[in-house]
Parts: C-alpha cells; sequence; structure tokens
C-alpha cells in the first residue's frame, strides 16, 4: 500500500465535544483530516476524471439554476479504481460513524461537485429531501480539493437547522432559495460561512438546511462529497419522484423496509 493510501485509512481522533458539537448544530468543520499530499494526488486525478466524465457543455447563460451551480459527477467509485480507492478512506467513514454514533456506516453515493468560474449559487436546501431512507442518520462529508476561499462559494450552513422541519419538502432551486432563506431568517438561525484550508472538511447531517454562494474567481471549485448512513439503515417508500429515482441509482434491488445494502452499499467502516 502506498503511503497515502495508508493515510487516508489511519484514524483521525475526534472528541466527546466535536460529536456533540455536530449534534447540537448540525455539522462541523474539521482542520488536518487530509494532508497537503492527499488533496494534490487525489485531486489530480478526480479532477482528470471530471473532466472526461462531464456531460453539462452549455454555456453558462443557457443553464438553470441547478446546472449553473456546479458540474455534478455521481457515483464517481465506480467509474475510477483510484476515485475508489479514495471514497473507501476509512478515516472519513470512520468519522462519520463516529459524528452519527452509529457502530458503522454505508456508501449511499459519491458525487463531484464543480463550481466553474462565474458558477453560481447553490440554492438553499436539505438532502435528505432526495432520499428513500427512514432515519436521519445520514451525513455528506464535504471535501474541498484547494483551498477555498468566500469568493469561491465554500458550502455555508444554518445552524442547528436540522431540527427545523419547514422546507424539508422543496427541491433545489430558485423558489427554495427564496422560501427557505426567509424562513431561517424569521427563526433567528445563524448562519455560518468560512473559507476553508487545504485538508479542511465539513460534515453535515442529511437534513441541515446548506446552501453555497456563487464562484467569483478565476478558478474551478473543485469539491468531492461522500454521503454515508448509518450501517442498519432502512429503504423506506419513496414520498417523491426524486427518491423513486434515488431508489433504482443508489439501492438497487433493495425492498422497502429491508436494510439499504445493494451492492452499491458497501459498509466504509464498521467498529
Ligand atoms: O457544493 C455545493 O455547492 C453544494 C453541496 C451540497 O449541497 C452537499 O454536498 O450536500
Amino acid at each position: 500500500m502506498n503511503d497515502l493510501k495508508l493515510q487516508i485509512n489511519e484514524p483521525y481522533e475526534i472528541t466527546e465535544e466535536q460529536i456533540r458539537y455536530f449534534q447540537e448544530n448540525g455539522f462541523i468543520k474539521l482542520k488536518n483530516v487530509l494532508s497537503k499530499e492527499a488533496i494534490e494526488y487525489y485531486g489530480k486525478i478526480i479532477s482528470q476524471n471530471v473532466v472526461e466524465l462531464n456531460q453539462l457543455h452549455l454555456p453558462m447563460e443557457e443553464r438553470t439554476t441547478y446546472q449553473k451551480a456546479f458540474l455534478q459527477i455521481v457515483n464517481f467509485w465506480s467509474k475510477n479504481e483510484i476515485v475508489n480507492e479514495f471514497v473507501r478512506s476509512r478515516r472519513l467513514a470512520k468519522i462519520a460513524a463516529n459524528l452519527l454514533s452509529t457502530r458503522g456506516v454505508r456508501l449511499y453515493h459519491d458525487q463531484a461537485l464543480y463550481k466553474e468560474p462565474g458558477g453560481g449559487i447553490t440554492p438553499w436546501h436539505a438532502d435528505q429531501f432526495y432520499w428513500p431512507l427512514a432515519s436521519e442518520k445520514t451525513v455528506t462529508v464535504w471535501i474541498p480539493l484547494q483551498q477555498t476561499p468566500l469568493e469561491m462559494g465554500p458550502l455555508a450552513f444554518s445552524v442547528k437547522s436540522h431540527r427545523f422541519s419547514f422546507g424539508r419538502d422543496m427541491e433545489i432551486s430558485d423558489e427554495s432559495e427564496v422560501a427557505i432563506k426567509a424562513a431561517l431568517e424569521k427563526g433567528n438561525f445563524e448562519h455560518f460561512v468560512e473559507p476553508f484550508d487545504i485538508g479542511e472538511v465539513s460534515y453535515h447531517y442529511g437534513w441541515t438546511f446548506h446552501h453555497a454562494g456563487a464562484n467569483k474567481t478565476n478558478q474551478v471549485r473543485a469539491v468531492m462529497t461522500i454521503i454515508y448512513m448509518d450501517e442498519d439503515m432502512k429503504l423506506k417508500a419513496p414520498s417523491n419522484k426524486y427518491q423513486a429515482v434515488d431508489w433504482e441509482a443508489f439501492c438497487p434491488g433493495i425492498k422497502i423496509g429491508e436494510t439499504a445494502a445493494s451492492y452499491l452499499n458497501p459498509i466504509l467502516y464498521s467498529g
């Protein structure tokens, strides 16, 4: 095993206080989770493959709000061996299990989210709207592949919003941006936005409301994400058309009420 592969599989100790912070606020940012060398090595391969696999070639002004937000490559781990190695990082998965206070986590799916120069905002939303998963024990790690200053559109969170129910039925759209933003402001939820250093990552629950600003720089905002769920997560009946699509794409062959343990949902860490 090469040094970087070893590194991304070694444990990263998080404290009880960090776990409490995550569970209370719905997200956490953690510094030095990955080394600069690991980000450079895996980041380069991820970016090369995003260029090859990307199918969105419309000029920015002809795109929808969703398309302006980012280029998106989904289930990336199944398309490239080195990306697969990265997504299977036990270090990242163990942090996810610790934050969720579960024995272990499975992969739900992964995605690269590349916000191009001039790319638009990512409207306010909560991810779990899209997922046919029975419990709230889901978490996404957001991994920027370069330093990410405010002008580049780092991920931003609404503190404690994972307990807020308004807007849970809204897809990412111009409407979600306006309505969820207004509801969070009215509810006096604190808005958290900070730049990311190299090697710094964030984790957020599937029900935490989040968004990102536009990319006002001339450099692409390259980001890889991995979405984990409790290893005992059950599949629920879809409650919208997106959840039906997700069921097929990410948990094929699983019946409602069964553990979401398809061949696309390997256990990435179990303690
Ligand atoms: O990267 C972005 O702009 C949005 C990311 C996001 O919504 C997520 O990872 O859940």
